[in-house]
């Protein structure tokens, strides 16, 4: 993992450029992204060059700590649709924003959080178990950010707003990890079936939970394993894949036990945002309790690629939301 730890004197610089771009009194978010990404080369050199650093030799995880959270934060939302509707934290969407230009192209889905491009992780009353960002009570397993489209991010970024239980968000890096040449090689072929997960169909059933053994219909078919044989990228998330016959199947369990083994953690602090590389590591989240009082866990998210035109490429607009 790379750190960075801003200093006083940074912060201030940062926050004074989130005010040039949170002064209009209309809240576009698409227009604070442009503005975000052109303020961006004006971000304190260190960080500048702490983040072309990180995109330049693919570091897997990185984190800049001391980012600004103003001071007068409103209560923690029950949930991402009322946090969308109060417009809680646009400052702190800024900051995420500013640091996420400058390592990529920010991008939505127009099938999540109704197609913002920063989204509130934060738990949500009934969500508590679910499969998605929303829950608390249930450990979120490893996953790659939507594993099934080959639009993914590169890189799922974090700015946590308030973490009091200092709740982990878990980490596995690939480059970490061992696998057996057996399951290397079943993992590198593509017998593996992704499908969205319940954030985008807003179901709560998952792949491995449907009654029939090849999961529901529709997703992607893949190795899990792919591109440099050596420094290999990495896709999976056992909630939402299937094994296209058995040995596949068998492979998913074992590679679900490499990853739990070898998984680190990150416990956000207000003002720490993490940039997770989405092809070189699943990430999850430990349980917590959720209590509902204004004081619960609240991150930002923004899902960030390197190169938004391979997007472009495979879409019928220009557009930076991803259509359902
Ligand atoms: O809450 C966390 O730490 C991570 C949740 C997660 O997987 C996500 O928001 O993509
Ligand atoms: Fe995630």
């Amino acid at each position: 993992m790379h750190k960075l730890v801003l200093t006083a004197e940074e912060r201030e610089s940062i926050d004074a450029l989130i005010d040039g771009i949170v002064a209009d009194d209309e809240w576009d978010p698409m227009a604070a992204m442009d503005r975000a990404a052109v303020a961006a080369p004006s971000l304190p050199r260190r960080l500048r060059a702490f983040l072309s650093e990180a995109r330049a030799a693919e570091w897997d995880v990185t984190v800049v700590s001391g980012l600004p959270i103003h001071p007068d934060l409103p209560p923690t939302p029950t949930g991402w649709d009322r946090a969308a509707k109060s417009g809680a934290g646009h400052r702190e969407e800024v900051a995420l924003l500013l640091c996420g230009t400058a390592l990529g192209d920010p991008f939505g889905w127009e099938s999540q959080q109704d197609g913002r491009i920063v989204h509130d992780v934060c738990p949500a009353p009934g969500m508590e178990s679910s499969l998605t960002s929303a829950s608390s009570a249930k450990t979120l397993s490893l996953h790659t950010e939507d594993v099934f489209h080959p639009c993914r991010a590169d890189y799922v970024s974090l700015l946590c707003l308030r973490n009091p239980d200092a709740v982990g968000t878990t980490v596995t890096r690939v480059g970490s990890l061992e696998f057996p040449e057996t399951l290397r090689s079943i993992l590198s072929e593509p017998r593996f079936r992704f499908y969205p997960d319940d954030s985008h169909t807003g179901s709560s059933r998952s792949a491995n939970a449907s009654d029939d053994a090849g999961g529901p219909p529709g997703g992607t078919t893949g190795p899990v394993l792919f591109g440099p044989a050596r420094t290999p990228y990495l896709r999976f998330d056992i909630d939402f894949m299937s094994g296209e016959d058995t040995a596949a199947t068998e492979a998913m369990g074992a590679t679900q036990e490499v990853l739990s083994d070898a998984a680190g953690r990150v416990a956000l602090q207000p003002g720490d945002a993490v940039f997770i590389d989405n092809y070189q590591v699943v990430h999850g989240r430990e349980p917590f309790a959720a209590r509902y009082d204004g004081a619960d866990r609240w991150l930002k998210r923004l899902n960030i690629s390197r190169d938004i035109r391979r997007l472009y490429a495979g879409s019928a607009n220009r557009s930076r939301i991803i259509p359902a």
